[in-house]
């Protein structure tokens, strides 16, 4: 007797597709197979695709973000959007708070976030002060304790660490065998502009994204490269966003160095002129790096079909818009240095992924289960408990009505923020049903589980 049966469905993996039923008992996939037999709940999935659950290793939930600054999620919306979007696990980031031990900071995230889930979720870490001590002492125990990835910033005033440091984050990263994680962008370039910007009058938000040009982006792309490469470390490069640092990329791996890239739905389906809305329309689409043109979407989908990106998510980084904690705080009205960067996506992700790349004949089903769960979970040491339909994973699932057309509206993504940067896009094939270590949490649609989402402890990267 299983707890629930799947039946009828298409099952798709990063591999495979088949026709079969699956059976979960205690949380996990006891067996695949035909007719495998009776259970407490049976869940017929004709017509459906069985899909692993999405895993989005790329969110900010919760995370100080400056003076009169408050994100729009809590760890319950954010994952309550997750969740009615077809995710089963979210990776946030602890910000390393200055002054505070690292420990501090991840205990109090903790706080944020345990008993308030929807979804599973594991933490990685924001250097922002790479101290001796941090790195000799309080990284390695937390990196035995789990916590296997961290992003450094090579831009932002408080977070942007120079060369010489994020060498030195990366010899620890190879001693502990933890994934570096990096923002490329250089500094310099976007402070001079952001200068001479606003010395011509050049304050609103759609000179945001001529702030930070491509050219900044292409160059630290490459510098970051560089230092991976002199300390033998692999990298993730998070939120590439055009074919200048995708192309830096991709010379990196075919000369044989572990360097991984991540793009996101921004760099798909916005662009630049998205900023140049009346008033302060613009500071909806606010995110660093900025969505560029036409041309760097084709190159972000070649980047996805050639595996230049071997991971899509979503780098939801959530402010309201009509609100003065959000888009709108006053300073942001004086220049769009202020205005806080980041948008929503983490309910929209895999709908976009598979309604412009799958449905749009872009990447085959199997391409889509990786890029949105299997490669997240091999890169940030969570497989194959995580991202796999096989006996004894997590039954982490989402089942898919894939002809379901919708227009897309802020309303059904179920965030804390007001807005959706993707209202009005038109959306074929929609997550039904998910379900979280064997538990229905979104029925056909309809929010029903609780709220029973845990910390995962993480082991190595499958790069490292
Ligand atoms: N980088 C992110 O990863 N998210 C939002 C803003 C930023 O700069
Ligand atoms: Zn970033
Ligand atoms: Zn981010």
């Amino acid at each position: 007797m299983f707890d629930t049966v799947i039946k009828g469905g298409r099952v798709s993996t990063a591999s495979d597709t088949f026709g079969c039923d699956i059976g979960i008992r205690d949380g996990v996939i006891v067996a695949l197979g035909a007719e495998i037999g009776e259970a407490r709940e049976v869940i017929d999935a004709t017509g459906r695709w069985v899909l692993p659950g999405g895993i989005d290793s790329h969110v900010h939930i919760a995370q100080p973000s400056g003076e009169g600054l408050v994100m729009a999620d809590d760890f319950e919306s954010a994952t309550r959007s997750a969740v009615m979007g077809g995710n089963t696990t979210v990776l946030p980031f602890c910000l390393q708070e200055s002054g505070v031990p690292l420990r501090e900071s991840v205990r109090a995230y903790h706080a944020k976030a345990d008993g308030r889930c929807y979804t599973d979720v594991s933490f990685h870490l924001i250097i922002s002060d790479p101290t001796p001590q941090v790195l000799g002492q309080e990284l390695p125990a937390l990196v035995r304790d789990g916590y296997t990835s961290f992003k450094v910033f090579m831009t932002y005033e408080g977070l942007a660490l120079s060369d010489r440091q994020i060498l030195e984050v990366m010899a620890m990263a190879r001693e502990t065998r933890a994934l570096v994680m990096v923002h490329a962008e250089n500094y310099d370039i976007i402070r001079f502009l952001t200068d001479s910007l606003e010395a011509q009058g050049k304050t609103a938000p759609r000179h945001h994204a001529d702030s930070r040009p491509m050219i900044a982006e292409r160059e630290a792309t490459h510098r970051a490269i560089s230092l991976a490469e002199l300390s033998e470390v692999p990298l993730m490069v998070v939120h590439v966003s055009n074919r200048e640092a995708m192309e830096e990329i991709r010379r990196a791996r075919q000369r044989g160095l572990k360097i991984i890239g991540e793009t996101c739905p921004q760099y798909l389906v916005l662009t630049a002129q998205d900023l140049d809305g009346l008033n302060m329309e613009g500071a909806k689409y606010v995110c660093s790096p900025p969505p560029r043109d036409r041309d760097s979407q084709e190159a972000c989908w070649q980047g996805l079909q050639q595996d230049v990106f071997s991971v899509f998510s979503s780098d939801h980084c959530p402010f309201r818009y009509d609100d003065p904690q959000g888009k709108l705080t006053p300073k942001g009205r004086t220049s769009f240095r202020w205005v806080p960067n980041g948008i929503p996506g983490i309910g929209a992700r895999l709908p976009i992924l598979f309604s412009e790349g799958v449905v749009k004949g872009r990447i085959d089903i199997n391409r889509f289960v990786a890029l949105t769960s299997t490669n997240h979970a091999k890169t940030y040491g969570l497989y194959p408990r995580k991202g796999a339909i096989a006996i004894g994973a997590d039954a982490d699932l989402a089942i898919w009505d894939p002809e379901r057309r919708q227009t897309l509206t802020h309303a059904m993504l179920r965030d804390g923020s007001d807005y959706t940067p993707y209202e009005g896009l038109e959306i074929v094939g929609w997550p039904m049903t998910t379900l979280v270590r064997g538990r229905v949490v979104v029925r056909e649609g309809v929010l029903e589980g609780a709220r029973d989402g845990v910390h995962l402890p993480r082991g190595v990267s499958a790069h490292a």
